[in-house]
């Protein structure tokens, strides 16, 4: 085996690359943020899997914010999320769902460290500029919602 392959190899075996769902929020997208949000992710090295700007629909509101169904704020946060555009995106790295959630920071903004994104553009618990998958199952819920398998890269 040559040395190409044997990286190769040990890439396969230790590297966790894996993909995770983020979404520019509404607020984001108005603040004209989406280009400095998106040149974190992929200057952090990051490779976009799948992108687009799309109006969420109520439905697809409620099923990605699904796990928040019975909590209070849960009529707000479907009227904010579909209030405007979105920018929908897969992200594909070496641990991916940890790593963004470390750029993005705290839910509650007022809280996020600054050099996080949440941190550094946000002062609020609800308009908060991004959302990303916590977990493995939330992304393979997350992104079925907005892609289908022929719009995701190779
Ligand atoms: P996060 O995964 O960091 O986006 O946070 P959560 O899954 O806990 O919450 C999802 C969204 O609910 C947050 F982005 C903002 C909203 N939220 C509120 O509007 N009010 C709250 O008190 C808590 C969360």
């Amino acid at each position: 085996m040559d040395c190409k392959s044997i990286i190769f190899t040990l890439k396969v075996i230790f590297v966790a690359t894996e993909r995770t769902f983020v979404m520019i929020k509404p607020d984001a997208v108005e603040r004209k943020l989406v280009g400095e949000i998106v040149s974190r992710f992929e200057r952090k090295g990051l490779r976009i899997v799948a992108m687009k700007m799309v109006n969420m629909s109520r439905q697809q509101a409620e099923e990605l914010y699904s796990p928040h169904r019975e909590k209070p704020f849960f009529k707000d946060l479907v009227n904010f999320a579909t209030r405007g555009p979105v920018i929908v995106m897969v992200l594909e790295g070496d641990s991916a769902i940890d790593v963004v959630r470390l750029m993005i920071g705290s839910t509650d903004a007022r809280k996020a460290a600054p050099g996080t994104i949440r941190g550094d553009f946000a002062l609020d618990i609800q308009e908060n500029v991004v959302h990303a998958s916590d977990s493995k199952e939330s992304f393979e819920r997350e992104h079925k919602i907005f892609f289908s398998p022929l719009e995701l890269a190779h």
